[in-house]
Order: structure tokens, then C-alpha cells, then sequence
């Protein structure tokens, strides 16, 4: 197990379930029970969130895959993680043959698989009590520690996400995450060769990857082109692969766009910034289509605020770019 690997969850003892989850909650997750359909908390909840196993708040499904079956449970055509966090068993009780669909962590019996599902989202339907789940709408995700998920709702919500590299992740996340209309952030690795790089390998240089954050921001209070002059201001776009002390392909200025419109402003911005005579060497920055966005290691996500006073090579500079 790496240091990375999250530890697996301690089940409480049958007695705490008891006290601690309605009878509902007790007999469908620990007795393989069936609530009643129509008559239960989720079957119609429209509103956008996650549903996370009861007992472990482990994330289970989502609201961006749940669809109105008609059947009275709430029902999904595909969870949240592949089935990486489900378990299937089959069963054979009352004269039929079903899949039983089991949450990894906590081991609850959520509900059952069936192949009636819609097939223009891969015919399946997951069909959940929703005393085996608990609703976690978007806007308190943070408060659960779930903040990570929220990407996930960047279209329906009109959000939009830029990805910016300028040397060492964790000071660029940093600065930028305290921004106003910045929703969320995430650092990773993007625009090398490598699948599911490491730390270990992208700082090798070998792998073409650089350090870049993901930023999760809502275009109604902060614009792109602002974004990115504040990323103008809080690292040196003049140095080819190399921030501060930090030499290396991996530390590279770049604006990985999103979108043609991101791409026309980002070139707009980096000439407008070139052109400012505020630095004394040419803007190095690349612009370039964004790839696979790998996220870093646990430990690296806001890693400034884990480690307080940790290093960094980044801070905004005290530069006023002329107006656009
Ligand atoms: N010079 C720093 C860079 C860390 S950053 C995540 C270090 O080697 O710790 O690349």
C-alpha cells in the first residue's frame, strides 16, 4: 500500500448501526432490506449532488446519472466510479435471479443492477433504496470534503475550468484558489506521454508532463482573461522550463486551453502582456490544446495549506497590466 492509498474504512459494530441509523437505514444496508417504492427520500430528487453510501459517506452515485425509471427507487445508469467502489453479488432469493449491488467500504447492500436501463446510456439501471444513501448537494460538497467532485458539475452548473502550468503546483494552487469566483482547484500533471504519472516520474522531465492546476471557476464573477493576468502576475512567464529554482520540462509556462474562445484569449493575453513591456525578456508561455488532466497525489492537493510556510517560488507581483 502506498502512502497514497486511502485507509480503509473501519465498519462500527452492528450495535452502533443500530443506534445510529434509522430502522430503515439498519434493515436496507445490514439485512438486505427493500424500502417501499414512491415512499422513500430520493426517488424524485431532481437537484444536482452526490449520493454517498449512509453508513460510510463513501461517494457512490451521482446526480448527472440518475434518471426517472418509474420504478419508485431511485435509479442510475452507471455509478459514480465505474464499479471500482461497488460491489456485485448474485442473488437468488425469492425465486429470481438478480445482481445485488454492495458498496465496497462500509459493505452496505445499496440495491440491485438491472439490464432495462435506458440503452443510449449503456442500458443499465441501478436501482438504489435511498436509506442505503445520504444526498449531498452540490453547494455543501466542500463541507463534506468532497470538494474534488465539483468538476464533475462544471456544465450543468455553467462553470468553466481553465488549466494553467507555471513551475511548482502547489504555489500557483495557492494563490489562485483564493480568488473570488474560484470554485475549486486541483493540481496534476497534463500534456506529456505517460498514463497515471507519479510525482516520481514527472520529475524525472522524461514523462513531458508538466505541473498544472485545474482551476473550477464561474464566468459570471471572474473572467478568463482575468484569470490569466493574475497567472501573468504570480509566476515569470520569461523563463523556458525553468520557475525560480526549479529547472525542468515539467515547470514550464503554458496555457493548456479548453475551448477556441479559451484559445483566442489566451493568445490575446500573452500578447498583451508581451507587449506591456513589464518584463524584459519575451513571454515564453506556450499555448496548447489541453490532454488528459492526471491529478497528482493526495498529499499534493492544496498542499500550502497542509503545510503552512511550505516552499514555494510564487507570489503576485506588484504589476499593473494596462487596461485591455
Ligand atoms: N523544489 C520543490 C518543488 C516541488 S514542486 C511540487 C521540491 O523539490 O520540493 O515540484
Amino acid at each position: 500500500m502506498s502512502s497514497d492509498t486511502p485507509k480503509r474504512y473501519m465498519k462500527p459494530a452492528l450495535s452502533e448501526l443500530k443506534n445510529k441509523l434509522t430502522p430503515e437505514q439498519y434493515s436496507c444496508t445490514q439485512e438486505e432490506g427493500t424500502e417501499s417504492p414512491f415512499q422513500n427520500a430520493y426517488w424524485d430528487q431532481k437537484d444536482d449532488g452526490l449520493y454517498v453510501d449512509v453508513v460510510s459517506g463513501e461517494p457512490l452515485f451521482s446526480s448527472l446519472d440518475k434518471y426517472d425509471s418509474g420504478s419508485g427507487w431511485p435509479s442510475f445508469t452507471k455509478p459514480l466510479h465505474n464499479t471500482q467502489n461497488l460491489t456485485l453479488k448474485k442473488d437468488r432469493r425469492f425465486g429470481m435471479i438478480r445482481t445485488e449491488v454492495r458498496s465496497l467500504q462500509a459493505d452496505s447492500h445499496l440495491g440491485h443492477v438491472f439490464d432495462d436501463g435506458p440503452p443510449e446510456s449503456g442500458g443499465l439501471r441501478y436501482c438504489i433504496n435511498s436509506a442505503s444513501l445520504q444526498f449531498i448537494p452540490v453547494d455543501q460538497l466542500k463541507a463534506h470534503n468532497l470538494g474534488s467532485y465539483l468538476f464533475l458539475f462544471a456544465t450543468k452548473k455553467g462553470w468553466e475550468i481553465a488549466t494553467l502550468a507555471g513551475g511548482c503546483f502547489w504555489g500557483v494552487e495557492d494563490l489562485l484558489k483564493a480568488q473570488m469566483g474560484v470554485i475549486e482547484t486541483r493540481v496534476g500533471y497534463t500534456g506529456g506521454n505517460t498514463r497515471a504519472p507519479s510525482y516520481n516520474i514527472v520529475t524525472t522531465g522524461l514523462s513531458g508532463h508538466a505541473e498544472a492546476v485545474q482551476i473550477l471557476f464561474d464566468p459570471h464573477q471572474l473572467k478568463y482573461e482575468d484569470l490569466l493576468l493574475l497567472f501573468f502576475k504570480l509566476h515569470d512567464p520569461t523563463t523556458p522550463n525553468q520557475q525560480g529554482n526549479d529547472i525542468g520540462t515539467q515547470y514550464r509556462s503554458a496555457i493548456f486551453y479548453e475551448s477556441d474562445k479559451q484559445k483566442m484569449i489566451a493568445s490575446k493575453i500573452k500578447e498583451h502582456v508581451n507587449q506591456s513591456g513589464l518584463w524584459k525578456k519575451p513571454i515564453v508561455t506556450e499555448i496548447i490544446p489541453a490532454s488528459t488532466f492526471w491529478n497528482a497525489e493526495e498529499y499534493h492537493q492544496k498542499y500550502l495549506e497542509k503545510n503552512p510556510g511550505g516552499y514555494t517560488c510564487h507570489f503576485l507581483r506588484n504589476i499593473n497590466y494596462p487596461a485591455l
